[in-house]
């Protein structure tokens, strides 16, 4: 009897032993059990991202993986700027003849025009002088051109329009200058580079010519080396080293407020030490009343002379300044002796008579014309052509 009282007890202990264990097991499950399931989180997809996934992610993927941290981006390693070859100069400005033409016109037809009528009166040659001092010809030029022409009419008689067009062509011509000599001089003297000193009135285009140049330079198969000696502006120096990666010419560079004569010396010598073919220095643009900035262009000058020949000191001129800009530009002539003009922004203007009395007031040739802000936008001037695209085929 006792025996069994003690086997139905360990029964009853077992039992409730069981049923204990398994009521913690249970509630231990409970605690356990996972939180609700919640849809993965979706990250906004950005712009650039959604136009070019990452290789072999789809955007499923994407969206699965978001409790992953997100894709890292790809480490930018700076890639050095491609290097173009240009086209080399020689008859750039047939190429850009399109943009003359365009901007050019008016003032070759208005001249067709007038001297094609049947009765050449005063008032048409008044309209006719009109026209061309108009076109920022210039006085005097314009009265040679008007006397030349009345002259020649009179001989002449009844004309016809290749008539009319052959005599302006001969006047223009002359005026411009069609035997003068425009080269541009960048040979070197034995080992050492040519130097080009490009200066001239802010905004009229310096760096954005010595850049172009020194690519038609390289493309013409010089090592070209420039300097920038316009310190003033940070940005300046930034904008031609710009040029210079995209051309692959090596940028000579001061600290900002720096001297610009120690700049022009330092990159001379570097151009000596590499062996290039040509130094090319751009100066800060600078107002001519500032007589201080001019005497430290003549210092500029001056130092660079210290190690090699300045062989051209570029005078870079606005064209669609006209007048204004000349009287500048004179101030420039009087403290560094200019040996030829570069004229920029020929495309956007139609006062192409400019060519005529620039170099009359300055007593320097065009040299270069600028077309447009492109690299190639930049040609040897060419009278010929330039004045086949004033009066049109
Ligand atoms: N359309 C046209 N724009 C030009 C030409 N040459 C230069 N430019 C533009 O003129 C502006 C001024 O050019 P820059 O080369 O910075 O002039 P800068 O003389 O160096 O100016 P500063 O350094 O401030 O004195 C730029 O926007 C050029 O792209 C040209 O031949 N045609
Ligand atoms: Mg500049």
């Amino acid at each position: 009897m006792e025996s069994y009282l003690g086997l139905i007890l360990i029964i009853v202990v077992a039992v409730l032993l069981t049923a204990g264990g398994m009521f913690l097991l249970f509630r231990q499950g409970r605690k356990a059990a996972p939180p609700p399931v919640r849809p993965p989180e979706v990250r906004p997809v950005p712009e650039e991202e959604r136009a070019a996934p990452p290789s072999g992610a789809t955007r499923e993927d994407e969206a699965v993986t978001t409790t992953v941290p997100p894709p890292t981006r790809p480490v930018e390693v700076p890639v050095a700027p491609e290097i173009e070859v240009p086209p080399p100069s020689a008859g750039r400005m047939v190429r850009l003849r399109a943009r003359l033409a365009r901007s050019q016109t008016t003032l070759g037809k208005g001249l067709l025009e007038l001297l094609s009528r049947d009765r050449l009166d005063d008032d048409v040659w008044d309209e006719i002088e009109e026209t061309l001092i108009g076109a920022d010809v210039g006085v005097a030029p314009t009265q040679a051109m008007v006397e030349e022409l009345r002259t020649r009419v009179k001989v002449l008689g009844s004309r016809t329009p290749e008539q009319v067009r052959g005599l302006l062509k001969e006047q223009l011509l002359t005026q411009i200058g069609a035997d003068t000599d425009r080269t541009l001089h960048v040979a070197k003297h034995g080992e050492r580079p040519a130097v080009v000193l490009v200066v001239g009135v802010n905004g009229t285009g310096k760096t954005t010519t010595t850049g172009k140049l020194a690519r038609s330079l390289i493309g013409d198969g010089n090592r070209v080396v420039l300097g920038a000696a316009d310190t003033f502006r940070a940005a300046a120096a930034d904008q031609l080293q710009t040029w210079g990666d995209r051309v692959g010419a090596e940028v000579v560079r001061g600290p900002e407020g720096g001297d610009p004569a120690s700049v022009a010396f330092d990159a001379v010598a570097r151009g000596i030490d590499d062996k290039a073919g040509v130094v090319i220095v751009d100066t800060a643009g600078r107002l001519h009343t500032k007589t201080g900035l001019m005497d430290e262009l003549g210092k500029v000058k001056r130092v660079i002379e210290k190690k090699a020949t300045v062989d051209e000191v570029l005078l870079v001129l606005d064209a669609t300044t006209g007048q204004n800009g000349m009287r500048q530009a004179q101030v420039f002539a009087e403290v560094v002796n200019i040996t030829g003009i570069a004229l920029t922004k020929l495309d956007g203007t139609a006062k192409g008579g400019i060519v005529i009395s620039v170099q009359r007031e300055l007593g320097v040739p065009v040299k270069l014309v600028g077309l447009g802000e492109g690299p190639d936008d930049l040609a040897p001037f060419d009278p010929e052509v330039f004045v086949d695209a004033l009066l049109g085929d």
